[in-house]
């Protein structure tokens, strides 16, 4: 397992928060999520042989939020 830090851009509430909490979880490979709305930053768990951090990246703006 690896484990990242993304800087995301745009969460303001638990809300987002949550949304995205759920779609790093709902990506292929990803074993934890830890999120931070005071510090605007994911701590993402995951198998390296499944997901990379470009699809996790991914997956955070199609959620509507930057990834830094
Ligand atoms: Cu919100």
């Amino acid at each position: 397992m690896e484990t990242i830090q993304l800087n995301i851009q745009g969460m303001t509430c638990n809300g987002c928060v949550n949304s995205v909490k759920n779609v790093l979880q709902k990506t292929p490979g990803v074993t934890g999520v830890e999120v931070s709305l005071e510090q605007n930053r994911a701590t993402v768990t995951y198998d390296p042989v499944q997901a990379d951090p470009a699809q996790l990246k991914t997956a955070v703006e199609d959620a509507g939020y930057g990834v830094v």
